[in-house]
């Protein structure tokens, strides 16, 4: 006998560290006050999603956070959404009113920011049970699961004519880079960027920076399979620091003149914060770090890097302000002016889920979008 308002679904629950999911049933409870539930349609894996996976010790757990859906129920109060609406997950939400929110400057909204404990921002429990047990949830999204609740500021409502099998991957990889070109880096034409990552969030990077004019981009990733398909998102160069005899911020320093207007860390390794910092040139080479580090966090650099004049600057999904941009974002996709379609390289069913996290783990996937 379930409680008033619970479905009973599949999700893929994820038990320890590194292991294999496990597709079973779970209970998901009705939403709560400023919550949705949504039926989830496609979700798309991120390398975040894997990371958390490997590296973390908060279990059993459902990840997910790149995703698209439709309203099932709403809350009470909730008044943006109704049942139906088409919607995509927010791992970092807006309420609108913190001090973060009402000032143009920045997204890290105080209400509805990254959720790191598994919880519901709302009241610190969760809506998942397996068997009578709690599961944790991951950034407050959870979308590995048929059904989910997320509260009402970390979903964007997105037109009905966007095709939910690829728009799930402007939840997260795809607006990140974009993001991190326009508004954080906010490139300028004719200018040398450097991509150290190529994987979709790299390349994502790339095509913004391609679209803002740049004249010359240089990939670089010890992975050559990535080479293969960067050219299509804009870069034009390719590097493999691992078939180079001298440090790779050498070679960029000698043949851009000196060094790289912007780079962009999206590896996640973040040795490779202070190599980038090392690519860019004196005066006003720019830095942005996207990357997602697995373990040290720290990063060291000489001070000289800065007072040469360079700028590192740090961000979260792009600087975008998640619910008022990324809707917007959704209509450039489908006026063509951006390539999402291009990052999906494997279509999955749920049941298949966990070669895409093999797939992602060996590199060998851009985007795997995952049909529920
Ligand atoms: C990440 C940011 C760091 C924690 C997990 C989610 N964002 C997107 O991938
Ligand atoms: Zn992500």
């Amino acid at each position: 006998s379930l409680r008033p308002g619970v479905i009973t679904c599949k999700a893929a629950v994820a038990y320890g560290a590194g292991q294999p999911l496990v597709i079973e049933e779970v209970e998901v409870s009705p939403p709560q006050p400023n919550e949705i539930r949504i039926k989830v349609v496609c979700t798309s894996l991120c390398g975040s999603d894997v990371g958390a996976w490997l590296s973390q010790s908060l279990f059993p757990r459902i990840f997910g956070h790149e995703a698209s859906g439709i309203v099932e129920s709403i809350g009470e109060g909730v008044t943006e959404f109704k049942e139906g609406d088409h919607v995509l997950t927010l791992f970092t939400g807006e309420c609108k009113r913190c001090k973060q929110c009402t000032s143009d400057k920045g997204n890290a909204c105080q209400n509805l920011g990254l959720e790191r404990r598994g919880i519901m921002h709302s009241d610190q429990k969760t809506r998942f049970f397996v068997r009578g047990a709690p599961v944790f949830h991951f950034c407050a999204v959870s979308s590995f699961s048929e059904y989910t609740v997320v509260h009402t500021g970390c979903a964007a409502k997105v037109d009905l004519s966007a095709p939910l099998e690829k728009i799930c991957l402007l939840s997260c990889g795809i607006a990140s880079g974009l993001g991190a070109a326009w508004n954080v880096a906010d490139v300028s034409k004719g200018s040398t960027v450097v991509i150290f990552g190529l994987g979709a969030v790299g390349l994502a990077a790339a095509q913004g920076a391609k679209l803002r004019g740049a004249s010359r981009i240089i990939g670089v990733d010890i992975n050559p399979r990535k080479a293969e398909q960067a050219m299509k998102f804009g870069v034009d160069e390719y590097l493999n620091p691992k078939d180079l005899d001298e440090p790779i911020s050498q070679v960029i320093k000698r043949i851009t003149e000196g060094g790289a207007d912007y780079c962009f860390e999206c590896t996640g390794d973040v040795s490779v914060v202070t190599t980038a910092l090392q690519s860019c040139c004196d005066g006003w080479g720019t830095t942005v770090t996207l990357g997602v580090p697995r373990g040290k966090p720290e990063i060291t650099a000489h001070y000289g890097l800065l007072l040469t004049g360079r700028t590192l600057k740090g961000t979260m999904f792009g600087g975008w302000k998640p619910k008022s941009d990324i809707p917007l974002l959704v209509y450039r996709y489908l006026k063509k002016e951006i390539l999402v379609d291009e990052f999906v390289t494997h279509d999955l069913q749920f049941e298949e889920i966990n070669k895409a996290f093999d797939l992602m783990k060996g590199g060998e996937c851009l985007r795997c979008v995952i049909h529920m």
